[in-house]
């Protein structure tokens, strides 16, 4: 069965209760924020007075260049891809449920956008404002092909849910722009901040038009192939100042432009980078079968989430470059974890399961969705961090500046706000990720309460997933299907889980699994398959090279990773140990942190003698006394919802 497609719909609490936080709170709220309206506070994301955060300015931004109104740019050069991701997730709330309210808004934005565009294509507000004569000739630092990207990615989604032409026509201006300035026949460039290759990939699946398929492989190839091409356009930029102050201090490695990407094989420099250039390196080697290019993804991959990568689906180990640093060094405090590195991890699972059908890639999905990529918004769908650590003590942000980075509590908004927006428009989509379809073969990625209709030109698959997955591991599927034809339902057991059943129409399924499927032909009419997965507390311990988590362990419930925070257990949690047998109790809890199964545990904490007095004392004058204590564990994503307090996820053991 060729060209098979698929339509999705959510019927699950949890994800809708999400999707309804995106749709009322989110795109509203940060509607305001984008036209400067109310009084919302901006911080900057660390401590550094360089970080532009009085106002956001961006849509002001494009009624300047548009030449409505006077002023300056303000913001960041990139300032522009925060309308873009707005108006992206806004086309995936408009494709869930029409809102004639909110696509006026959006059709507005698109007119803005338009009318900012220049004769020749050229988009870029910070360009068209500030310093056109330096367009395209800073692009170690000027976001411009970036901000293209992510204008490309909205309207590929805003056109499919709205049909809205002039999106679709602005954005192929601008990509025909690009391609005569830095095409095959233009100069030699590409950007510091890849982007530019997946909004390409998102145009070549749209239109079809072959054209954006070469050029974004084109922008991938060529990286990294030169000696020096960010030094060597900075002797050429007619610019004085830098785009972005230090930025053009870091190595190529930040850049992954250190060595061709075929040749690159560990995961190097900014995290968000990396993951959005393997994101579309894995479309097009999707897309034009290239096993060359698959191969350098499946290895970074394979470095990125073996020896990289933190329990939480968190990824970037430093603040310092926002980066990836080297095998195992994952500290729980100071490291970066950036909201949108595990958006654009989720990204690449999806990608890499186009060509490679292994359970490994939904399993890391899940991981960074139900983890970091909640854990940065607060529940409110009004607050947001950047920075999703594994260890918080609120005095280190206050007093140690090396930990500026780390906040106790989710920002109003941020001085570089990359991450709301993102988020968003994951979150509205997130639709897109429950099944990978592959010729005949449909694979199961996410499980969540969904009504879903496959269809190609020998009929159709419609398949009902009735779930309240992962509260529980029981996931029925309703499987009917009209026609004579091949298709196959792959079904992805989490490598977390200890025991899976599978029934096939009532009767036990011997299938096992393979790479972390199980496969089931599904013939013509109804088939029942009632797929149970174990979930259970389970205490996970890091590999012994990760220095920062020996002796400790994490708890997770399925896919779901939990800690400690200090409003439930006490300050100082670094006193506390689980025990041996730690005697685990499950608790459906309603309240402040929404819906929740919260777990409790056998521990101790160490007692602070009441005359501590010297600063160190010698062992053998004895032992620090324990009490037993009853821990309290919620899950990750629902931390720092009740103002600034301790927070941990690695837990001493006993
Ligand atoms: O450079 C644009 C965005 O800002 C990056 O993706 C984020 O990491 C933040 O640095
Ligand atoms: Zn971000």
């Amino acid at each position: 069965m060729e060209e098979m497609k698929i339509q999705n719909r959510i019927t699950d609490t949890f994800w809708m209760n999400y999707r309804k936080l995106v749709r009322r709170e989110m795109i509203p709220y940060q509607w305001k924020v984008l036209n400067d309206e109310g009084e919302i506070r901006i911080e900057p994301e660390r401590n550094d007075p360089g970080i532009p955060a009085e106002k956001s300015h961006a849509l002001e931004n494009f009624r300047i260049a548009a030449g409505i109104h006077e002023g300056h740019h303000y913001g960041w050069v990139f300032q522009d891809s925060d309308v873009y991701k707005w108006l992206e997730a806004a086309a995936y709330a408009l494709a869930e449920e029409m809102d004639e309210e909110l696509k006026e808004k959006a059709d507005r934005v698109v007119d803005l956008i338009a009318e900012a565009q220049e004769e020749d294509g050229y988009l870029g507000t910070y360009f068209t404002i500030e310093e056109p004569e330096r367009k395209f000739k800073s692009l170690q630092n000027s976001h411009e092909l970036y901000c293209a990207g992510h204008f490309m990615e909205a309207a590929a989604a805003y056109y499919q849910a709205t049909g809205n032409a002039k999106v679709l026509e602005t954005a192929e201006k601008l990509a025909d722009c690009i391609e005569r300035a830095l095409g095959p026949a233009g100069s030699f460039g590409y950007d510091g901040h890849e982007e530019v290759e997946i909004g390409l990939m998102k145009l070549y699946h749209l239109t079809g038009k072959e054209r954006y398929l070469n050029l974004a492989r084109h922008f991938l190839l060529i990286r990294g192939t030169d000696q020096d091409f960010f030094g060597e356009q900075k002797k050429t930029d007619p610019g004085k100042k830098p785009l972005i102050r230090g930025m053009d201090q870091l190595p190529r490695s930040y850049f992954q432009a250190h060595l061709p990407v075929l040749q690159q094989s560990s995961a190097e420099g900014h995290a968000v980078r990396l993951v959005y250039l393997l994101t579309a390196m894995a479309d097009a080697a999707a897309a034009s079968r290239d096993e060359a290019l698959l191969n350098s993804c499946r290895k970074i991959w394979d470095n990125i989430t073996k020896k990289r990568m933190f329990i939480t689906g968190g990824i970037g180990s430093t603040v310092h470059g926002e980066a990836f640093t080297f095998d195992y060094d994952l500290p729980n405090d100071t490291m970066y974890c950036e909201t949108c590195a595990s958006v654009g991890l989720v990204f690449l699972a999806r990608q890499m399961l186009r060509s490679d059908a292994r359970g490994e890639y939904g399993d890391v999905m899940e991981r960074a969705l139900y983890n970091t990529v909640l854990s940065g918004t607060a529940l409110d769908g009004k607050h947001f961090f950047y920075v999703n650590p594994l260890e918080v003590n609120p005095a280190s942000y206050k007093y140690d500046p090396g930990k500026s980075h780390v906040k106790p509590v989710r920002p109003e908004w941020l001085g570089c706000a990359c991450c709301p927006p993102n988020l968003a428009r994951l979150l509205a989509s997130v639709d897109q990720y429950i099944y990978s379809v592959n010729g005949s073969t449909c694979l199961a990625v996410l499980y969540m309460k969904s009504e879903t209709r496959i269809s190609g030109p020998e009929g159709e698959v419609w398949i009902r997933q009735e779930t309240d997955y992962p509260k529980s591991g029981e996931i029925a599927f309703s499987v009917r299907k009209t026609g004579d034809f091949d298709f196959q339902l792959g079904l992805r057991i989490p490598a977390w889980t200890d025991q899976a059943e599978l029934r096939v129409n009532g009767q036990l399924s011997s299938g096992k699994a393979q790479d972390g499927f199980v496969y089931l032909r599904i013939p013509e009419g109804e088939t029942e398959i009632l797929l149970s997965l174990s979930i259970r507390p389970i205490l996970w311990r890091a590999d012994p090279r990760v220095r920062a988590d020996i002796g400790k362990a994490a708890l997770a419930r399925g896919p779901i990773v939990y800690c400690l925070e200090e409003r439930d257990n006490g300050k100082d949690l670094h006193l506390v140990s689980l025990d041996r047998e730690p005697d685990f109790e499950e608790k459906e809890e309603e309240g402040l942190l929404g819906r929740i199964i919260s777990i409790s545990a056998k521990g101790k904490r160490i007692q602070i003698p009441e005359n501590a007095g010297d600063l160190y004392s010698p062992v053998e004058s004895g032992t620090l006394e324990k009490k037993p204590v009853r821990l309290h564990f919620i899950p990750y994503y629902t931390w720092a919802n009740r103002g600034s307090n301790e927070m941990t996820v690695y837990v001493r053991t006993e």
